[in-house]
C-alpha cells in the first residue's frame, strides 16, 4: 500500500524563461535570459554587451557590465530561451496532454518582464496580464490546480542594467508591485504560490574568479538575498491579505550533502556547508528571522549588512506556509584534498564511491531525497512539497516516432519511493511537481538534448525542428502512477 495522500499534487514543473519563447511579442520586455547563449556540459553558456564604444563582449554569468556597456542580442549566437519549446502559443495543446497524464497540478512562472517590461512601471502590461489569465483559465477547464512562481531567474534587463539589480534596496518595491499584481489579477484562479526560486542558489553556488574579492563578491550575495527576503516577506503578507486560502512557500535548492569521511573535521565541515547552502535562506523564510550561525557566516567574508528595523518586522510577518524545494542530487563535503572529481553545474566536488552519476555529472541518490525529506520536517513541521526532480538525459527518436525512456522512469520510480518512505514516516508532503515535464531549456546549459520531458519536443539546440509534441514512454508510465495515486510504479 502507498502512503500517498488521497489528494496529493502530482505534476510537473517548467519556468517561463524555459518554455514560452515569444520574449518580445506582447510588448514583454527582455531579461538577462534573452542576452545568454546556449552552452554545453562542458561549455559555459556566455551572456552578450556592447561596450561603450559599441565593441561585442563577452561575459560569464555572475560577472558585472563593464562600465558603459549594455547587454545585447549580438549576430553569431544562438540564444535558445527566444524560442523556449513555444508554450507561450502552445499551452492549450501541452495541457491537453498534461490531462491526459491526469496531472493534477502544474507548476510554471510568470515571466515579470511580461507584466512589467521594465519593472519599474506603475501600471502593468495588459497583454501580459491578460495571456497569464486565460493559462490559468485553460489549466482550471483541464482540472489542473496552477502552482505559480513569481519569481524564477528572471528580473528584467532594465532593472539588472539601469538599478543594479538586487543590490538596489528598491527591487523589494519593484517586486512587490508585481507579486501584488499576480496575487490580485490571478485571485480565485490561483491558490498555491511560490516567492523565489532557488533562492539560496545566490550564496550556495559562488565562484570566485581568480584575484577577485571575494569579500566584496560575498558582501553583494548577502545583501542581495536580504533584500529578496523582505521583498518574499512582503509578498506573503500581500498575498494573505489578498486572500487568506493563499498558500504560500520558500523555494529551495536542495541539494542534500554528507561528509565524505567520517573524519570529524568532514561532519563538522558538512553541517556548516548545510547552514550556507541551504538553511540560511529557509530559517529566515520560514521562522521570521536570521539564525545564530549567520553572524558567523557574514564574520567568515567581513559582511556587513544594512538591514532596517522595519525589515525585521516584515520578516516576522512574512513567513511561508509550506517548504518546497527542487531535488536532483547529493554531493559530498571534505577539508581533504579531493582527487576524484565530477563536473557538471551544481554538482563540483568529490565523487560519492556509493552512487551512479548521470552524462551531466549529476548523482543518481533517491535515499538524499528521504534524507532531505524527513530532515526538513523535522526542522520546520510545515507542508512541504518537491517541485523539481527530474533527469536530464539524451532521447533517441525511433523510426516509428516511439521514444523509450526506461532510465528516466527507473530514476522516478526511486524518487517516489523514497517519497514514499518518507510520508509514511511522518512527513507532510502534499506535492510532487516532476521538473521539465515536457521538454524545456536547460537553465545551466542552454541545451535542449539535456531532455527531461515525458512530452518530447521535436526541436534541436540551434531552434531547428517542427516543435511537434510527442509522447515517451515515461509519459504513459506517469500517467499509471497518477491514477494509481503512487501505488503503480511498475
Ligand atoms: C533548477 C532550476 C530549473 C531547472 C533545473 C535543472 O536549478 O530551478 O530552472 O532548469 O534546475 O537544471 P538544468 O536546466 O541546468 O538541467
Amino acid at each position: 500500500m502507498s502512503h500517498f495522500p488521497k489528494d496529493f499534487l502530482w505534476g510537473g514543473a517548467t519556468a517561463a524563461n524555459q518554455v514560452e519563447g515569444a520574449w518580445n511579442e506582447d510588448g514583454r520586455g527582455p531579461a538577462l535570459t534573452d542576452v545568454t547563449t546556449g552552452g554545453t556540459v562542458n561549455t559555459p553558456r556566455l551572456i552578450t554587451y556592447l561596450d561603450k564604444d559599441g565593441n561585442p563582449g563577452t561575459l560569464s554569468r555572475g560577472q558585472s557590465l563593464p562600465e558603459g556597456a549594455h547587454y545585447a542580442v549580438l549576430d553569431g549566437y544562438y540564444y535558445p530561451n527566444h524560442l523556449g519549446v513555444d508554450e507561450y502559443h502552445r499551452y492549450k495543446e501541452d495541457f491537453a496532454l498534461f490531462a491526459e497524464m491526469g496531472f493534477k497540478t502544474y507548476r510554471m512562472s510568470i515571466s515579470w518582464s511580461r507584466l512589467f517590461p521594465r519593472g519599474d512601471e506603475n501600471e502593468p502590461n495588459k497583454a501580459g496580464v491578460e495571456h497569464y489569465r486565460k493559462v490559468f483559465e485553460e489549466l482550471r477547464k483541464n482540472n489542473i490546480e496552477p502552482l505559480v512562481t513569481i519569481w524564477h531567474f528572471d528580473t528584467p534587463m532594465y532593472l539588472e542594467e539601469h538599478y543594479g539589480g538586487w543590490n538596489n534596496r528598491q527591487l523589494i518595491d519593484f517586486y512587490t508591485k508585481f507579486a501584488t499584481t499576480c496575487f490580485t489579477e490571478y485571485k480565485g484562479l490561483v491558490h498555491y504560490w511560490l516567492t523565489f526560486n532557488e533562492i539560496n542558489n545566490t550564496v550556495s553556488f559562488v565562484q570566485v574568479p581568480e584575484g577577485a574579492d571575494a569579500d566584496k563578491i560575498y558582501q553583494e550575495r548577502y545583501q542581495q538575498l536580504h533584500h529578496q527576503f523582505v521583498a518574499s516577506a512582503k509578498a506573503v503578507q500581500i498575498g494573505h491579505a489578498v486572500d487568506p486560502s493563499n498558500m504560500i512557500g520558500c523555494m529551495i535548492c536542495g541539494v542534500a550533502t554528507y561528509p565524505a569521511t567520517c573524519d570529524p573535521a568532514d561532519v563538522l565541515e558538512n553541517r556548516h556547508s548545510w547552514e550556507r547552502k541551504l538553511l540560511y535562506c529557509s530559517d529566515v523564510q520560514c521562522r521570521g528571522y536570521y539564525p545564530t550561525y549567520a553572524q558567523r557566516l557574514w564574520n567568515e567574508h567581513n559582511v556587513q549588512l544594512d538591514i532596517t528595523d522595519e525589515d525585521l518586522i516584515d520578516l516576522a510577518n512574512g513567513t511561508v506556509d509550506m517548504y518546497t524545494f527542487s531535488y536532483y542530487m547529493s554531493n559530498l563535503v571534505t577539508t581533504h584534498k579531493v582527487t576524484d572529481t565530477v563536473g557538471g553545474n551544481f554538482s563540483l566536488g568529490a565523487r560519492n564511491e556509493y552512487l551512479q552519476y548521470s552524462d551531466w555529472g549529476w548523482a543518481f541518490d533517491p535515499t538524499g531525497l528521504q534524507y532531505y525529506l524527513e530532515t526538513l520536517y523535522d526542522r520546520y513541521e510545515l507542508p512541504m512539497m518537491v517541485v523539481e526532480n527530474g533527469l536530464g538525459a539524451y532521447d533517441t527518436v525511433e523510426e516509428d516516432g516511439s521514444i523509450h525512456d526506461p532510465f528516466r522512469i527507473d530514476y522516478y520510480r526511486e524518487h517516489i519511493k523514497a517519497m514514499d518512505r518518507a510520508i509514511a514516516n511522518g512527513v507532510e508532503l502534499i506535492g510532487y511537481t516532476t521538473w521539465g515535464c515536457i521538454d524545456v531549456v536547460s537553465a545551466g546549459t542552454g541545451e535542449i538534448r539535456k531532455r527531461y520531458g515525458f512530452i518530447y519536443v521535436d526541436v534541436d539546440d540551434e531552434g531547428n525542428g517542427t516543435l511537434n509534441r510527442s509522447r515517451k514512454d515515461s509519459f504513459y508510465w506517469y500517467k499509471k502512477v497518477i491514477a494509481s495515486n503512487g501505488e503503480d510504479l511498475a
